[in-house]
């Protein structure tokens, strides 16, 4: 069990320990911050918070702009100031941005100048906005530093932390509210047990701050280890090869469909410094991970995580992964496989993932609590079997499930099956109401570049690797595939539609 004292600042505790000279964080600029220079930086933007811009404890300070030093740095000031930090994606538009602020009742923001625009036209009444980075008009980060160390403000261990919001697939954004300790049990459960980094590892990675896998793998993980980060602006496939090998990247941050990229474009990249890859985000196929496996020697590490529980909960470390399956609950958590009631359901058979742990959801003034945590669990949405050995396997998110004649047919099944096909890239597998049987199974495919959008080929292909019940009616082909700012499938966006 996690212990922590009752008070408890945890960006403190992050930034404390490494001896100064240590590289904190490197950008693909080819700049590179200390910790000494991160916790000058840190302490500057804490007095500037505190002092000019009149921020108390609790207060909520909203942080936006692309992977920076800066942007970490910002995040670490707020929380060492005691306010509380509200992180969203850069991608996020002006009527969003009005909405997160008006439920988390924000009234400061820190913001790279690249990205004031939108959030100046998002209108928040009350919203001060200060702009930092290289041509902000009045750069207060940016002032020469006061040398005064700033002093921690003693928040409890379950004072709020940061707010971090999440969409899901629909709806009203909820805002999920993570305590001080919250933040050092992700790095003391997931990070210490299963990926276990050393202090001499650099790592980067694609998801942004905004969302907490990037939170956690980014800045949580490798601070807590007294390790570095390589935190890059632009993470896509492309940017994310040469970046490894140029600062010898030895853990990575990513999701599937990106590490099904990154095989495309392997050739002539050297990644053998890369010793723990980590896949979240969405449930990672065995065939991903044993190209992966063949290409590199690295064994990926897949998780599942949500923004309500802040980091991974269920995952497998070295010997302990098993392809094609998420893994046992992380050292700290519990899981199990019930029914819409609340009652388990035998191993082998589907049912809903419930899991409890120390960080638990928590929605800022939203009744979808209740139907988030029932009896004590945690009801993420998707569906799992627990194998009679204890590990779990992802069958689908809950509304992922086709009914078709009868049968019930998890898509991601199908998508993994075709995924398994060389020509496809990517996969999205609904169903679309169908009066004689319900529902009928429709895919949606990206090809590889060059290969023939040969349908027939494809429903064969399947045929040979499904029972014939599962094999989609239409296959429709895509240049892309919807998703979410954080790279999540938007299934319902091909749901009952034709082409999206
Ligand atoms: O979506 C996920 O799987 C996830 C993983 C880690 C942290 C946060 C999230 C939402």
């Amino acid at each position: 069990e996690l212990r922590y004292p009752e008070r408890l600042n945890c960006a403190a505790e992050l930034l404390h320990g490494p001896p100064d000279d240590r590289p904190a964080f490197l950008t693909g600029a080819g700049e590179s911050w200390t910790y000494g220079e991160l916790r000058a930086r840190v302490d500057r933007i804490a007095h500037l918070l505190t002092g000019d811009l009149g921020v108390v404890p609790g207060n909520r300070v909203l942080l936006r702009g692309p992977t920076t030093p800066w942007l970490a740095a910002c995040w670490l000031a707020v929380l060492k100031a005691g306010a509380v930090a509200v992180t969203v994606l850069a991608q996020q538009r002006p009527h969003e941005l009005g909405t997160m602020c008006e439920i988390a009742r924000v009234r400061h923001a820190l913001c790279d100048i690249r990205a004031v625009d939108d959030l100046a036209k998002a209108e928040i009444p009350g919203l001060r906005i200060t702009a930092y980075g290289g041509d902000a008009p009045d750069d207060l980060l940016n002032r020469p530093a006061p040398g005064t160390p700033y002093e921690a403000v003693g928040t409890a261990a379950d004072d709020v932390a940061l707010i971090a919001f999440t969409s899901g697939t629909t709806g009203r954004p909820k805002g999920c509210m993570h305590f001080h300790r919250d933040v050092l049990a992700i790095a003391d459960t997931f990070s210490r047990h299963v990926l276990r980094p050393r202090a001499d590892d650099v790592f980067t990675g694609s998801p942004p701050l905004g969302f907490t896998f990037g939170l956690g793998g980014l800045v949580v993980f490798p601070l807590r280890a007294g390790a570095s980060a390589l935190l890059l602006e632009q993470a896509g496939p492309r940017q994310l090869l040469p970046a490894i090998a140029r600062h010898r990247v030895s853990v990575l941050f990513t999701a599937p469909t990106a590490y099904r990229a990154m095989l495309d474009e392997l050739d002539g990249h050297d990644v053998s410094s890369l010793r723990r890859c980590v896949s979240a985000g969405e449930n990672l196929p065995a065939a991903t991970w044993r190209a992966w496996h063949e290409r590199t020697g690295v064994r990926v590490i897949n998780g599942i995580g949500a923004t309500e529980l802040l980091h991974i909960f269920i995952s497998a470390a070295d010997e302990r992964i098993r392809p094609g399956a998420t893994g046992v609950p992380v050292p700290g958590w519990h899981a199990r496989v019930q029914d819409a009631d609340g009652r388990p359901v035998p191993d082998g058979q589907p049912g809903l993932l419930a899991v409890r742990g120390p960080v638990g959801c928590r929605y800022l003034a939203d009744p979808r609590q209740r139907e988030y945590v029932r009896g004590g669990w945690n009801i993420t949405g998707d569906t799992y079997v627990r194998e009679p050995d204890g590990y779990f396997r992802y069958v689908a998110r809950a509304d992922d499930m086709i009914i078709s004649a009868g049968y019930n047919i998890a898509g991601p099944e199908v998508e993994d099956a075709l995924l398994r096909h060389p020509d496809v890239l990517e996969a999205a597998v609904v169903g679309r109401p169908d009066e004689a049987r319900g529902q009928v199974v429709v895919a949606y495919a990206v090809l590889k570049e060059g290969a023939e959008r040969d349908a027939g080929a494809l429903r064969d292909f399947v045929k040979s690797e499904l029972a014939p019940y599962k094999c989609p009616r239409e296959i429709v082909f895509l240049d892309a595939l919807p998703r979410t700012a954080t790279g999540k499938l938007q299934r319902f966006r091909l749901r009952g539609a034709g082409v999206p």
